[in-house]
């Protein structure tokens, strides 16, 4: 199944705790971001050992993979600030963004199936400079239960619920570049000392 979500709308089969916007950006403010994101210092996502095609920053909290370990980060650019603004308010009242990442997918390049750790919350997700088919999936006896959402260039997602604790979420090779900034809540003040 793939569907677009609105705000308002409710499709059969899409996870419970999932909500989509649509133009969550203007256009221009799509493009000041890219620029921004282009001029940070990206690296190749490290998972321990291993190197991810996409290039990331991460701002006020990180993940340490070697480590398995919170640990603090640059605090948040003061060209995000609006857009962490309007994302606080999509998200309804005492949400505060605590962790950003920035992620610039080029063709050809994906993200596996993964659920984001425990540490953060709720997730949300700004799409940039191209569409991607954004991949839930869950156990369904001996086989999954699959939902795909067409994330537009410069809409949001946002993940709570079971969309974010029980479905897996995945992205395929996006075939035009594809940069996206995830916004991630926390439930309660980080332990910088657990490791999951
Ligand atoms: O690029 C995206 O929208 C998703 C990124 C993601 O799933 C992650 O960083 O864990």
């Amino acid at each position: 199944m793939s569907a677009q979500l609105t705000l308002f709308e409710s499709l059969p089969g899409e996870p419970d705790g999932l909500r989509y916007a649509a133009e969550f950006v203007s256009p221009a403010v799509e493009q000041k971001i890219i620029s921004e994101i282009r001029t940070l210092p990206l690296q190749p996502f490290q998972f321990g050992q291993f190197e991810g095609k996409r290039r990331v920053v991460s701002f006020g909290f990180r993940y340490d993979y070697d480590l398995r370990l919170l640990q603090r980060a640059e605090p948040m650019p003061g060209w995000l600030a609006e857009t962490v603004e309007k994302v606080e308010t999509f998200g309804g009242p005492s949400t505060k963004i605590r962790q950003v990442l920035c992620t610039e997918y080029d063709v050809g390049v994906g993200i596996g199936w993964h659920r984001d750790k425990p540490h953060f919350d709720r997730v949300f997700g700004l799409s940039l400079g191209s569409a991607c088919k954004f991949r839930f999936r869950r156990p369904a006896g001996k086989s999954w239960e699959r939902f795909t959402l067409d994330a537009e260039p410069r809409s949001l997602y946002m993940m709570s619920g079971p969309s974010r604790q029980i479905w897996e979420h995945s992205i395929p090779p996006v075939e035009a570049p594809r940069y996206s900034i995830t916004f991630r809540t926390m439930i309660d003040e980080p332990d910088l000392g657990a490791s999951v």
